[in-house]
Order: C-alpha cells, then sequence, then structure tokens
C-alpha cells in the first residue's frame, strides 16, 4: 500500500504540468500570476477593436539585409528601429563544428555594418555601423537611456554601447570565443534586458546553458536563475522581456514552445528567482522573441516553425497570459527570430530569417 501511494505522489507529481496543458479544451492555459493560484483563462478576451494587422515589409534600397536576428525600437523616436544583422554571415552547420565553439579562424568577422538605424516610414538607413566587429549576431536590445546591448553568440559575449556619439562600447560581458557557464562565461548568450533605472542587467544564456544571469550596472554578477530541478529546464532561453510593475522578468523559452516568468528580485530579493508564471498556448510549437508593451499591457510574441505566428497576450495582473490575438504578414512568416514595438505602441516590428526581412504591423486599438 505504501508502494502504491509513492507511485500515485509521483504519478500526480510529474503530471501535474502535463494536466495544466491538457486538462483544459481551450486554447490557452497559463498560470496564474501566484505560483498556488493556477487559474486557466478560456477564452480569447480580446476587445474587437484591437488588430494588428499586416503592412508591407520594410523596404531597404541602400542594403542587401543578411539575416535579421535582432531588432530593438529607438525609445526616443517611434519611426526609428535600430536593426542587428548578419550581413553575408550565414548560421549553418559549419559554423559550430562542435556546437559551442565558433570556427573563427575558418569565418572571421564580419566585414559588413551589422547595425541599422532606419527610418521605418520610408526604409532610409539613418545610420550604420558595426563592420568588422561581430561574428554572429543575435540578440538587439534597447534600455531606457538608449544604449545598445548586443549580444553576438560566436564571441559568446554582450557588449553595451553608449550610442550618443562618439559612439563607445562601455561594457563587455564574457570571453572572447570561449563559451562556459561560470560566473564570467557565457554559451551562446542570445539576449539582454535591463531595469529601466539601468541598475539591473538580465542576460538569456542561451543556446547550451539553461538559465537567465542578473548582474548589476557595473557586471558584477549577483545570481541566476533556472527552472526547479523537478521540472523541465528552459531549453534555449531565446528572448527577454522584464515587466517592472510585476516584478518579472519573461523568458522566450524557445524549444519547449512557453514563456516562463521569474520573479526578477527589483524589489525584494525574497522571492527572486521563483517562477511566477507560465504562458502556453496549444498551437505554440517554439517561441522565438518576447516584447512588452508597456503602454498597454501586452506581450508580444512570434513562434517558430511552419506554422509561425504572431501572439499578442495580456499582461495585465487581472488577465494575465490571456490570448488577445494572433497576427501575421500577409505572406506568412518564413522564421520570425525577433520582435519589437514602438514607443508609441502603434506598430509592431518582426525581424527574419529566411526570408531575410522586416515586417511591419499597424497596431489598431
Ligand atoms: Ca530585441
Amino acid at each position: 500500500m505504501a508502494l502504491f501511494k509513492i507511485f500515485l505522489c509521483l504519478y500526480l507529481f510529474t503530471n501535474v504540468e502535463l494536466r495544466r496543458i491538457y486538462d483544459s479544451e481551450e486554447d490557452l492555459s497559463s498560470e496564474g500570476l501566484n505560483g498556488d493560484d493556477n487559474r486557466f483563462f478560456n477564452d480569447l478576451i480580446s476587445r474587437p477593436s484591437y488588430r494588428v494587422i499586416p503592412n508591407d515589409p520594410i523596404a531597404l534600397n541602400q542594403i542587401q539585409l543578411g539575416q535579421v536576428s535582432g531588432l530593438a525600437a529607438c525609445v526616443k523616436n517611434p519611426k526609428r528601429l535600430i536593426v542587428f544583422q548578419r550581413g553575408s554571415r550565414e548560421w549553418t552547420s559549419e559554423s559550430f563544428p562542435d556546437g559551442k565553439n565558433f570556427a573563427k579562424d575558418k569565418f572571421g568577422v564580419i566585414k559588413e555594418n551589422t547595425v541599422l538605424t532606419i527610418n521605418t516610414k520610408n526604409g532610409e538607413i539613418v545610420d550604420t555601423w558595426g563592420n568588422n566587429t561581430f561574428s554572429m549576431p543575435h540578440g538587439l536590445s534597447v534600455d531606457n537611456d538608449g544604449n545598445l546591448w548586443l549580444t553576438d553568440v560566436a564571441m559568446h559575449q554582450v557588449f553595451k554601447y553608449d550610442t550618443s556619439q562618439p559612439r563607445q562600447l562601455v561594457l563587455t560581458l564574457g570571453e572572447a570565443f570561449v563559451p562556459g557557464s561560470d560566473q564570467s562565461h557565457f554559451c551562446k548568450p542570445t539576449d539582454v534586458a535591463v531595469s529601466r533605472d539601468g541598475q539591473f542587467i538580465y542576460v538569456a544564456d542561451g543556446y547550451c546553458n539553461e538559465r537567465i544571469v542578473k548582474f548589476d550596472s557595473n557586471g558584477k554578477y549577483l545570481t541566476e536563475y533556472k527552472m526547479p530541478a523537478n521540472q523541465r529546464q528552459l531549453v534555449i532561453p531565446h528572448s527577454l522581456a522584464l515587466i517592472e510593475s510585476l516584478d518579472i522578468i519573461c523568458v522566450a523559452d524557445r524549444e519547449n514552445g512557453r514563456i516562463v516568468c521569474f520573479n526578477a528580485g527589483l524589489e525584494s530579493q525574497s522571492h527572486e528567482g521563483q517562477v511566477q508564471s507560465i504562458i502556453r498556448h496549444k498551437t505554440i510549437q517554439t517561441v522565438y522573441a518576447i516584447a512588452y508593451d508597456q503602454n498597454n499591457e501586452r506581450l508580444y510574441a512570434v513562434s517558430g516553425g511552419n506554422k509561425a505566428l504572431g501572439y499578442t497576450f495580456s499582461v495585465d495582473p487581472e488577465s494575465f497570459g490571456s490570448l488577445l490575438t494572433t497576427w501575421k504578414p500577409s505572406e506568412n512568416f518564413g522564421e520570425p527570430h525577433d520582435v519589437a514595438v514602438s514607443i508609441n505602441s502603434l506598430q509592431v516590428f518582426v525581424g527574419e530569417i529566411r526570408p531575410n526581412r522586416i515586417d511591419t504591423f499597424d497596431v489598431i486599438n
């Protein structure tokens, strides 16, 4: 009998997560903000007027876009978009022969400019730089002061650029071309999020680690977040969104097809690193990128695979995790890789790989 009870406990324990997904017949299941409160949201709570409608991709006539790995909306001008792209470099099976170490002797740095600032109105490139600097661009974020945060998965590093003139590299995290999983090394880090006051830096790490690493403004290691040992670990944490009003950092857990939100420890450290909520949707197999719209308490996400789609979730505490709407370009997505929302929340941009392009969407409220 005792043995039976143990098996029963084990069964229930290991199936909790599955049951949370499949017991409900609705499209969406999501755990509430309070970890003990497993609320389900069965319906699309969209307001009929809210839509995300496709516009034409941005037409750039001055440059041949490479793989668009990172996007960030300018924090001052709603018509400016910053792009991190790979130029002539492509990520292929030869890029990382052993999975971790980049074949840098074979490929070297990217000779073209990799960072572009685009006028989203007319596709004009208003600034371009970053040649002979990066090897495999990945994530791009902009902080509240306009600094750029870039990750290079080949270099296993994170870079902070002060973009006031003259442009300056002001902080580097990780050791160049040396993968690792300790306090001073990453393994193909994917994305960065920074608190509004600039005090805290979060790094999604990455293709070959399973963690979010937190640093102070000087780049001093503070702590790191992982899934609890008895739960499914992150599999390619690929994109970050810091929601300060809820004190959570959300991560696109790419290969698990879910968005996991950890307590970010901004207000107090007592629950820091605990999983606060998980957003899932049965049609999401993989999730590549997320972006937070603080004006409307929404989280934008793009999924991958042959049914790649854009999703808008509510992150209002009252309806957290509810699906508001889905969206895609007129000609479907190729491989969406990053998503950004303009500072006035009226446009959404998606950077893609194969085809290499930047999709634009208008938000109708
Ligand atoms: Ca980004």
